[in-house]
């Protein structure tokens, strides 16, 4: 079942020795960066780690500060609850090939799939643990109390030297669209300017800036509210590319096989989950901007400064014992990356549903995202390597994948180095490359104008004759199974 709060979550973490606890003051400027860089780039993603004393400024802070909680494979498991991600890339599978029932088993399975389906709902609450200290910033009676926390109270990171500032890394930020009713929660960074602004960086292609938009179109204040920690479903489910229109709050309830219990806000009208540790509740106002960054982002880069809205704190709300989550980011591996990876599993039965010949797909590291994709197909007719290209450069935020490379069904697409030898054995780099113009991600520094660029496939699969290619297509080496076999057992039996 559900994590019911994010110290649960650290607190599995921890029991399962996942955790490394730094009870040493660690400076929030830089420092803590250090310390977490250095243990995601150990192997396999190294531990998470939870700072009891963060200090900001030199001074402690009153929250500890989590992080890495979901960088490495088996972490990211646990903080959905599974044993593998796979669990849940089976479950998306069955309810994407749910038919109607033609027997009493197939039925009782649909029905348990219902009931699944049926916690996706959010269900509402007069009040919770997110409630547990309020501190209002507008119409305040009796003024501020000096105790009671504002921006600057948290331990909010400076990643890199050259950041113009601290920014929030993990925030889920939820918004309305102002036409439909319909809510959205994606994560979009936030730069700290005093205690009550901050940047927030929702990108040109994103839902955020969409609702954005129509309130500003509208000439409409637009309430934010943005919540960090609670359950990581959330934070999960913020940072996967559902399409437009799919609620992020309904897909972490599936996940979590728990309705999400949603709280009204003190000062805008909005619900959030009710178990988070703090909400960041606020507006943005039509026709203001202001330079965010530079910041040392996921590409291994600094973003330059650019305007985007500002974010105007209007109540912080949190837990008593609440705990800051925070990431960072910068040049892979990093922990973004076991959630990208995870995000592309759950969401393969959905592009497989789309191109049943897809067999698998992988965005290795190395291209943070959408700078590389590697796909294996079951090819049947000619060219279909560029209609799976095609495809995926029309679905969603594959939209920005920069170079797809597509190899045959016997390639392991996690495996960097056989798809490199597949790409460089198999193709004639003009006959079997394309070249396409789309949209980039707006992070990409590489494209001569912001956010649109070429992109280009290459098709590293067996060429067939209707591909042009009439010469025979030589065998891939393989050893005889009975060898292996044997080879297996001699070593066994010299203990090696
Ligand atoms: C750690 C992390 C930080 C992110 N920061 C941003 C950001 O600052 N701006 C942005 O537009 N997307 C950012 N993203 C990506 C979005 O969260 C992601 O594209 C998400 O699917 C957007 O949701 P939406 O489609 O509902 O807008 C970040 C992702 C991660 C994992
Ligand atoms: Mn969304």
């Amino acid at each position: 079942m559900a994590f019911s709060s994010f110290s649960d979550f650290v607190s599995a973490l921890d029991e399962a020795g996942e955790l490394r606890r730094i009870a040493f003051p660690v400076a929030t400027e830089l420092e803590i960066t250090e310390l977490a860089d250095r243990e995601m780039k150990a192997p396999g993603g190294g531990k998470a780690l939870l700072f009891e004393k963060p200090t900001i400024q030199g001074k402690p802070s009153s929250f500890p500060l989590a992080i890495n909680t979901m960088g490495s494979h088996r972490r990211m498991a646990m903080a959905l609850k599974l044993g593998a991600i796979d669990e849940l890339a089976q479950q998306m599978q069955l309810i994407l090939k749910a038919k109607p029932p033609t027997s009493m088993k197939s039925a009782w399975k649909l029905a348990m799939q219902g009931l699944d389906l049926l916690h996706a709902r959010p269900k509402r609450v007069s009040s919770g643990p997110c409630k547990e200290v309020i501190h209002r910033f507008e119409g305040a009676a009796g003024g501020v109390a000096s105790d009671l926390p504002t921006l600057l109270d948290l331990p909010i990171l400076q990643c890199w030297p050259k950041d113009g500032g601290r920014f929030v890394t993990l925030p889920n930020v939820h918004t309305r669209d102002p036409d439909t009713g319909e809510r959205n929660m994606g994560m979009y960074r936030m730069q700290i300017y005093d205690d009550r602004t901050t940047g927030m960086h929702w990108q040109v292609h994103k839902v955020g800036a969409r609702h954005g938009r129509r309130y500003y179109e509208r000439g409409e204040r637009m309430p934010v509210a943005v919540t960090l920690g609670g359950d990581p479903a959330y934070t999960f489910a913020a940072t996967a590319p559902l399409p437009d229109g799919l609620d992020e709050i309904l897909f972490a309830g599936f996940i979590r096989k728990k309705s999400v219990e949603l709280v009204k806000c003190e000062t805008v009208d909005l619900e959030v989950p009710a178990d988070v540790d703090f909400v960041l509740e606020g507006y943005v106002q039509p026709g203001e901007f202001r330079g965010e960054g530079p910041f040392g982002d996921h590409t291994g880069f600094y973003t330059p400064v650019e305007d985007y809205p500002v974010f105007h704190l209007t109540a912080i709300t949190h837990r008593r014992n609440a705990i800051y989550p925070a990431t960072i980011v910068g040049i892979p591996p990093m922990e973004d990356f076991y959630m990208g990876t995870a995000s592309v599993r759950v969401f393969l039965p959905v592009f497989q549903m789309n191109f049943p010949e897809i067999v698998d797909l992988a965005l290795p590291a190395e291209g943070v995202f959408h700078n590389l994709v590697f796909v294996s197909i079951r090819k049947q007719y000619p060219w279909q390597a560029y209609k799976i290209m095609h495809g995926l450069w029309g679905m969603g935020q594959m939209m920005f994948s920069k170079y797809i490379v597509v190899v045959d069904d016997d390639c392991d697409v996690h495996n960097t180095s056989e798809v490199l030898f597949r790409l460089c054995a198999n193709t004639d780099p003009q006959r079997d490359s394309t070249f396409i113009k789309n949209p980039c991600d707006a992070l990409d520094h590489a494209p001569s104008t912001a956010c649109i660029g070429s992109h280009m496939g290459f098709d590293a699969t067996k060429k067939l004759p209707g591909e042009g290619y009439h010469r025979p297509w030589p065998e891939l080496l393989k050893m005889d199974h009975a060898v292996k076999a044997k080879v297996d057992a001699l070593l066994s039996n010299l203990g090696a």
